[in-house]
């Protein structure tokens, strides 16, 4: 049926009667259909990529560009009257991830469709996904976000399976949403939900009664993990996930014609990071239920799970107390202390150990002896772990440790939310680059010409005004198209440091005031989300939301000087904000950030970054060249040497630097107080003159002094649409495709 024919039976009426909504589920209809006719082969060896977050965006106008049918589609409801882009407005958008690594396991899953090869995603269905965020008083509210409708991109499936708890069991259910791939095949995102989940445990914010696991388990993503009962019920999650994904895997080899013994011929895992590693004690614990010995049972589960690596940050790294694991999964114990005593025995090292001498067990341990790959996601990252953090693994497994720099798919990034980009591009050096993202360097061609300048620019100033036109009408801000837009939007965390752009703003500010004008008014976004327990991150959104009032307000600074934080950043949002940067922040501290994937969206979309040599930027600064890149601050050698020495002291900056001194002390002063809150305030300027654990302060005057270098360098319009097209010439490499097809060549082996 076309779309005309499914509105009729649906509705009974023509499309130009219709509603965006029903338009909406008209067309969620249409592409299932056309979806259902596509290639589904599937060969023996399959891969599972296991992940607590997909954050996998709105899915319409993706699929419909991948199944090919968008620009018929558009035209259809433009002659009907219909703007496709209000009906895009009707889908929700589903919120199952926090941040860079569910929007990773995202373009992963598009790239796996795209490059025809055999894999799902598995994870779980959580029905309010991540909290909705909501600002009061400049503070960040936390609202649920119910994102799944009677009609929806989710198919029910027969499939359920018993999950057994400590003293209690649970039945899941799967639904499956289609995974389209480019003009390819399709494959599945099977997530899992609570057969017995009960919404109606849930007040107005997001609380609910985390010991009633039977009814809680799949309503959200990472309940808060500051308590212990949040604690317990992220293992009761994870174990729910893997159990699931387990017997899964299982019947599915098996129904292809696996004996067990031959496992790792039927299937591979991936475990992004260790939220599902419980999937090794769990594979174990099942072939051993199934007859097979314990160590055969090891060796077949080792040769089948592969673990990615997308932190060094300690906090972030899973310890498990070993007391958690006996109260919810007591039958994976034994597993546990199996595997540990194995190293035990053979190591006398304890830095190697699964279990520790506090009890507690270390998640990316047993992947990493228990798997036959660990990788990390950008090259520096990766040898920051061979080097440094997983040293001494390195030394036992050396062949284990492999470099996997992460991609973004350019469907979404480009294609998607950047029309008059892909129609210039395609203009100047034809529709290749579509499938093969390399050909984009042929763009660089045309760095000196002034022509393509000049509609480059045009493209940009485009993207501006929609994000204004955008943010006006959800969010009541108002965006000034001629100023330079500054952006940095990631989730909130003290090592990307937003609270050092905030300082920059204001120094800047200050210069303003004393009658130092800017040539151009500077627009600095902000979009974040904080942990809602992570109370300084919330901190440094208040100080964020509290200058933006104060700038605003100011009638001596305001037409030169805006500072926007938008509300509740997401997938949808990032798609509007990225075409429409100039400059993009990606100021982590060195050796922190692991990758970083929105750097590789904004040089794909024309933005020129500010960085530290940190995760992928070293190879974005690599490919793109000095001239169009600003790199500042210390090195990821310098900083780890500073945490070596444990002798860094913020005061000491200080005091020895008057601008700093003059915006640090801005954040307690009369302004700051008279719309802000003291408490919060206080805290936030406490924590940087006493602690600054992620060293702000040292790098801050040559941050500044990059800044004012970079705006001054993006008046030369000419000059500066040559470095966008460099970037967007050798944005190629960091297509998920490439990342994919490393994946399977080196880890995979699918085909
Ligand atoms: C761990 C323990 C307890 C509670 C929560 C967590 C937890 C939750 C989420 C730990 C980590 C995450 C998410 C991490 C993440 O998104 N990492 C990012 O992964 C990207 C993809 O590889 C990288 O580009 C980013 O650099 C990295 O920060």
């Amino acid at each position: 049926m076309n779309l005309k024919e499914i509105v009729t039976t649906k509705y009974g009426r023509d499309i130009a009667q219709c509603s965006d909504k029903e338009l909406y589920f008209a067309l969620l209809d249409l592409v299932k259909q056309t979806a259902a006719g596509q290639e589904r082969v599937e060969e023996k060896k399959k891969l599972y990529y296991i992940s607590a977050e997909f954050l996998i965006g709105k899915l319409l106008s993706n699929n419909l560009i991948n199944l090919g049918i968008y620009e018929e589609v558009r035209e259809l409801l433009a002659a009907n009257g219909k703007d496709i882009a209000a009906v895009e407005e009707a889908e929700p958008e589903p919120s199952l991830g926090n941040g860079g690594l569910g929007r990773l396991a995202a373009c992963f899953l598009d790239s796996i469709a795209t490059l025809g090869l055999n894999g799902d995603g598995v994870g779980l269905n959580y029905h309010y996904g991540l909290f909705k965020q909501e600002f009061e008083n400049h503070l960040q509210k936390e609202k649920k976000n119910p994102w799944i409708e009677p009609q929806s991109w989710l198919r029910r499936t027969d499939t359920c399976y018993p999950v057994s708890f400590g003293g209690f069991q649970v039945m899941s259910r799967l639904y499956d949403i289609d995974v389209i791939g480019y003009g390819n095949r399709v494959n599945k995102l099977r997530l899992f939900d609570l057969e017995t989940v009960d919404e109606g445990i849930v007040g107005e914010g997001i609380d609910f009664n985390k010991e009633e696991i039977a009814k809680n388990l799949t309503l959200f993503l990472y309940p808060d993990d500051s308590d212990d009962k949040g604690r317990l019920l992220r293992v009761y999650q994870q174990y729910f996930m893997v159990s699931n994904a387990a017997q899964l895997i299982l019947e599915e080899a098996v129904a292809k014609g696996c004996t067990l013994h031959d496992l790792f011929d039927y299937a591979v895992i991936q475990i992004n990071d260790t939220h599902p590693s419980m999937v090794i004690p769990e594979l174990i614990r099942l072939l051993m239920e199934r007859g097979i010995f314990i160590d055969e049972a090891i060796e077949i589960v080792s040769k089948t799970c592969a673990y990615t690596n997308h932190t060094i940050l300690a906090e972030a790294l899973e310890k498990w107390p070993l007391a958690y694991l006996e109260r919810a999964v007591p039958q994976l114990v034994p597993i546990i202390y199996e595997l540990h005593n194995r190293i035990a025995a053979k190591y006398g090292d304890a830095s190697l150990y699964i279990i520790d001498g506090e009890k507690r067990v270390h998640m990316a341990h047993m992947d990493i002896h228990y798997g036959f790959s660990v990788n990390g996601v950008a090259h520096l990252h990766t040898e920051i772990l061979k080097n440094t953090e997983l040293h001494n693994f390195y030394r036992i497994y050396p062949e284990k440790f492999n470099n996997k720099t992460n991609g973004i798919t350019f469907r979404r990034w480009l294609l998607s939310c950047n029309r008059p980009l892909t129609d210039l591009i395609e203009e100047k050096i034809g529709d290749g680059f579509k499938k093969d993202a390399m050909e984009l360097e042929k763009f660089g061609e045309f760095a000196c010409d002034d022509a393509v300048a000049e509609r480059l620019l045009a493209v940009k100033m485009q993207k501006k005004r929609e994000l204004k036109e955008c943010l006006k009408r959800t969010q009541n801000i108002d965006l000034d198209e001629n100023a330079v837009f500054d952006i940095q939007i990631k989730r909130l965390h003290e090592y990307k440091r937003q609270q050092m752009n905030a300082l920059y703003v204001i120094r800047k500010y200050f210069e303003i005031k004393s009658g130092r004008k800017p040539v151009r008014p500077i627009t600095v976004i902000f979009g974040a989300k904080a942990a809602p327990a992570y109370t300084i991150a919330k901190d440094i959104i208040h100080l964020i939301l509290s200058l933006s009032q104060i700038i605003r307000h100011d009638p001596q600074v305001s037409p030169y000087l805006k500072v926007v934080m938008v509300e509740n950043y997401n997938v949808t949002l990032a798609e509007k904000l990225i075409p429409a940067a100039d400059i993009h922040e990606q100021i982590s501290l060195a050796s922190k950030e692991a990758s970083g994937t929105s750097n590789m969206k904004f040089m794909l979309n024309g933005a020129v970054a500010i960085g530290t040599m940190d995760g992928a930027n070293v190879e974005i600064a690599e490919l793109v060249g000095d001239d169009n890149i600003y790199i500042f601050g210390e090195t990821s050698d310098e900083v780890i040497e500073r945490y070596r020495r444990g002798d860094y002291v913020s005061r000491k900056y200080y005091e020895e630097n008057k601008a700093l001194k003059q915006a640090v002390d801005f954040i307690v002063g009369d302004e700051m107080m008279a719309v802000g809150h003291r408490e919060s305030l206080e805290r936030l300027y406490h924590e940087l003159l006493n602690k600054d654990w992620f060293m702000t302060f040292p790098d801050w005057e040559d941050y500044c002094a990059k800044k004012d270098k970079m705006l001054s360098d993006y008046e030369d319009k000419k000059a500066w649409a040559g470095k966008m097209i460099v970037n967007i010439s050798k944005a190629g490499f960091f297509s998920s495709d490439r990342t994919i097809e490393q994946y399977n060549k080196d880890i995979w082996k699918l085909k």
